[in-house]
């Protein structure tokens, strides 16, 4: 039994997308304002195409959630893909000249697809709208036992604004974050950014980047060592890596492990009455041995330029083998502060599947008691 199962399905420029999440727990209020927030967050951003001026995200509630509360059945969400009206009666062309680094050429080989539209209209970051609306339920309940999730971008197109983030809360994270375009942390970069996206554009390039997630309040001890699949940190990798063009994750200081000897990076252990256990530093991204710590989770992810090009890059025509310049499609020039958002409400589903895997599936108060008494239970220590 997987907690929080859920699947997606959907294409582009079809009807719709879908998700249905079984083993919720029951008991949650949740309603269309908070999920379509999340949708509307994912949607902002500078640097984003035309799609996003068509396209005003809303959820449809089918089933799952009666007056306002989960009931512990499955439930289901639709979004409807406005543009579909602009779709449904047009001649499309058949796609045969694959973009290089999207899914078009791979995937065309491997589902026999003569058209790669079959391929494209699926691998499509689209998809990250709905896997929002199914994370923002796993974030609301997340939220009602006091866990909070941030995201800053700290990279984009080579200009970094690395912040240190452990002197501000998370609501700050978020509050600075959603009124900046490019969601950054540190706002003094905004103008040199915007030069840069906007020279992309002109010259039908695209650009990439990379975000900081922060997860306050995790309970100690969700994840485990034991069994690889229950390891915390490598559940979130699998999740983070399956946002489209999501190519790299580091927890902590990541990279800098390599740099560094071991006296300057593990995080030394101290006790007192008031704190129990506690830390003074926090290198390895409150993550230890794939359980959470009781720290601050926080975990950076690298995205790379979206492969839809206005100037295209060499490519195959796949009907005639000839060499030709990739399609051209309508496409974003950069999507980092969608993915951070997206990252967000993804990584909600993680925390809450191991939270689950500890406390119990069927409700959430019965998840509230678990944690409230582990206070009690840790006290052997
Ligand atoms: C995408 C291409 C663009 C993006 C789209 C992802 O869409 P279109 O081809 O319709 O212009 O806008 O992202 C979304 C629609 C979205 O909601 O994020 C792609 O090829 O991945």
């Amino acid at each position: 039994m997987i907690p929080f199962n859920y699947i997606t399905s959907g294409q582009s420029h079809g009807k719709g997308l879908v998700v249905v999440i079984s083993n919720v727990p029951a008991g949650v209020r949740i309603d269309d304002d908070y999920i379509n927030f999340q949708l509307s967050r994912r949607q902002r951003g500078y640097g984003r195409g035309g799609r996003m001026s068509i396209e005003k995200d809303e959820i449809e509630i089918i089933g799952g959630i009666i007056n306002g509360e989960t009931t512990g059945s499955p439930i289901s969400l639709v979004i409807k893909n406005k543009d579909y009206e602009n779709w449904k009666n047009k001649e499309v062309e058949p796609v045969t000249r694959p973009r290089p680094s999207h899914a078009d050429l791979v995937g065309g080989i491997k589902y026999r697809r003569r058209d790669l539209r079959d391929v494209l209209e699926r691998s499509s970051a689209r998809e990250t709208a709905i896997r929002v609306a199914g994370g923002a339920i796993a974030r609301k309940i997340l939220e009602d036992i006091g866990i909070k999730i941030g995201s800053f971008v700290d990279l984009i197109g080579g200009i970094e604004c690395r912040v240190e983030h452990f002197s501000f809360s998370v609501e700050e994270i978020q509050k600075i974050t959603d009124e900046s375009p490019f969601r950054l942390l540190d706002r003094s970069k905004e103008d040199k950014i915007k030069e840069l996206v906007d020279k992309a554009k002109i010259e039908g390039d695209t650009l990439g980047g990379s975000f900081t997630v922060v997860i306050d309040n995790v309970p100690v001890g969700i994840g485990s060592f034991t069994i690889p699949e229950y390891k915390l940190d490598a559940n979130i990798a699998f999740s983070m890596l399956s946002i489209q063009a999501i190519k790299s994750i580091e927890f902590g200081i990541g990279y800098e492990y390599g740099y560094k000897s071991g006296k300057y990076v593990h995080d030394q252990i101290f006790y007192n009455n008031d704190k129990g256990f506690y830390r003074k530093t926090n290198y390895a991204g409150g993550i230890e041995g794939g359980m959470a710590n009781g720290q601050r989770i926080y975990f950076r992810c690298y995205m790379k330029p979206i492969p839809t090009l206005m100037s295209p890059l060499l490519s195959v025509d796949i009907d005639t083998k000839e060499s030709f310049e990739a399609i051209k499609e309508r496409s974003d020039i950069m999507a980092v502060p969608a993915a951070s958002v997206v990252a967000e409400n993804v990584v909600a589903i993680d925390i809450l599947r191991a939270i689950m895997y500890r406390y119990g599936f069927d409700h959430i108060e019965i998840i509230k008691d678990g944690i409230k008494n582990d206070f009690r239970r840790f006290e052997w220590l």
